[in-house]
């Protein structure tokens, strides 16, 4: 086994990075080298919320610029992005920028989906909890605008990027998996489904696995990079929740984990999907995981929370110094509402303070007076739910769950670790931080022949190079 580096470019809700990840597998070491740091900022057009796709593009062709310049050996480059977002395409023409899946366009788009299959049967067929912006209700509301009849193919976002990367068309299965429209049993595209939804099956592309290849960079894209000849782009765990649980150090059979990001995606990995009445109820979904594993977790509103509430308190140019505030939120003795993190109307952007304001008005308890406050009882209800996602995760699967991972950028939040220790009555192990990028990383070694094994031995490579920390439920 010889030891390499890759390049991963790994795109979140709020900001993307691209990384280089040196990977020994012999020597047991994994080395991080961040290259590129840019924000994601969401533009509203006239048609709506859209991400900034071609600016994203720019600043992650720039990164691998810098990756190839640093480190002339990267053998690979892997993309992984958040979930359900897709671009039509008509031949190798972008249809205009992709839309955000928090644009309000999809109620009525939910409506039409469960006229023509109601969900307990989308449920049975696709495994996936309710969100309004699964891909197979924002493809209705596209159908609705009459848009979807000028594409001849759909890529999610991670898959765009590679299509621009190389010019191969492909969907990878992780991501494929939270569009709606894979069958959770076979892992195939469900064209029964397709055809009752009024859909083309001739726009979802080729189904990858993670580790497959989709060939070499572009010619022109080659130059640009000034990548050397030889140089592949690899399919990872290409939505970004996949990638993290890659490198959550932890034995499956005894833990739940916490991907805590702009979400907080809570639940257990296991070999098979539960699609019960009890499972369904519960909202709890199950996605496609590396390996064939699946991931049955429940979508917590996360982090999301803070950051939005600081955006709105920041928008008269003023600044909030993050670390402070929870400094601040920790320090907050009196009591603080414990609100419903994972009701609705905290989805769409905008005064996230006020809708918490008002759900306390809606019943008589008395709202938080302070941006401490605020924060405090944004933690506290972040905590209680990932508690309670966690005990349902492990009522409805069978496992039993010895200890909490928490991975992300919530793992450096320490209050929130503690308090979803002292709330659940379990072990928190934090950390890695950047879970997403190492599973991407470590996904992209093995398919160049730096690592190899299956999950159990890459997660005994993360837990040798990060050392978690640890937060004891308090007695
Ligand atoms: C996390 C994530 C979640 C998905 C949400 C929307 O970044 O990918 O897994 O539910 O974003 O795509």
């Amino acid at each position: 086994m010889t030891a390499g580096a890759v390049a991963a470019v790994d795109l979140g809700a709020t900001s993307g990075r691209v990384v280089v990840g040196h990977v020994d597998q012999a020597a047991g070491t994994l080395g991080l080298d961040h290259v590129a740091r840019f924000p994601n900022r969401p533009v509203r057009l006239a048609s709506g919320l859209h991400w900034d796709l071609t600016g994203l593009y720019r600043d992650l062709t720039r990164g691998l610029a810098d990756a190839f310049r640093r480190e002339p050996g990267v053998a690979s480059i892997g993309v992984d992005s958040w979930a359900v977002d897709y671009a039509l395409l008509r031949g190798d023409r972008v249809l205009g920028e992709p839309f955000h899946y928090r644009d309000e366009r999809n109620q009525a788009a939910v409506e039409a989906v469960h006229a023509r299959v109601p969900f307990e049967e989308l449920y049975r067929r696709n495994g996936l909890q309710f969100l309004p912006f699964n891909t197979v209700y924002q493809l209705a509301a596209e159908r609705a605008a009459g848009c979807l009849g000028l594409a001849d193919s759909l890529l999610l976002i991670p898959d765009l990027v590679g299509f621009q990367l190389t010019g191969a068309k492909v969907a990878e299965r992780t991501n494929a998996s939270t569009t709606g429209l894979l069958d959770v049993e076979t892992g195939g595209w469900d064209h029964e489904l397709v055809e009752r939804l009024g859909l083309e099956a001739s726009v979802l592309p080729r189904l990858v696995s993670p580790g497959a290849s989709l060939g070499g960079l572009r010619p022109g894209v080659a130059a640009e990079l000034g990548a050397p000849a030889g140089v592949q782009v690899v399919a990872v765990g290409s939505h970004d929740t996949a990638s993290a649980v890659v490198a959550v150090p932890m034995r499956p059979e005894s833990a739940s984990y916490i991907s805590c990001g702009t979400w907080g995606l809570v639940g257990v990995e296991l070999e098979r999907p539960v699609t019960t009445d009890a499972a369904r109820e519960a909202n709890f979904t199950n996605e496609g995981g590396v390996d064939g594993r699946v991931r049955f977790l429940h979508n917590v509103m996360g982090l999301w929370l803070l950051s939005e509430s600081v955006r709105w308190w920041e928008r008269d140019g003023s600044s909030i110094d993050l670390p402070e505030l929870l400094a601040q939120a920790a320090a907050v003795t009196t009591a603080v509402p414990v609100f419903d993190a994972n009701d609705p109307r905290f989805l769409a952007p905008g005064d996230l303070p006020g809708r918490i304001a008002e759900w306390c008005a809606e019943r008589g308890v008395a709202a938080p007076r302070s941006r401490a406050e605020f924060a405090r009882s944004i933690v506290e209800s972040l905590a209680e739910a990932f508690a309670s996602a966690v005990h349902t995760a492990s009522a409805l699967s069978g496992v039993g769950v010895e200890t909490i991972h928490i991975v992300g950028g919530g793992a450096l939040n320490a209050l929130l670790c503690q308090r979803t220790a002292d709330r659940s009555g379990l072990p928190v192990l934090a950390g890695p931080v950047e879970a997403t990028a190492i599973g991407n990383v470590l996904v992209q070694a093995r398919s160049a022949g730096f690592a190899e094994g299956g999950l159990e031995a890459l997660r005994s490579l993360v837990a040798r190079a990060f050392s978690p920390m640890r937060h004891d439920p308090a007695g």
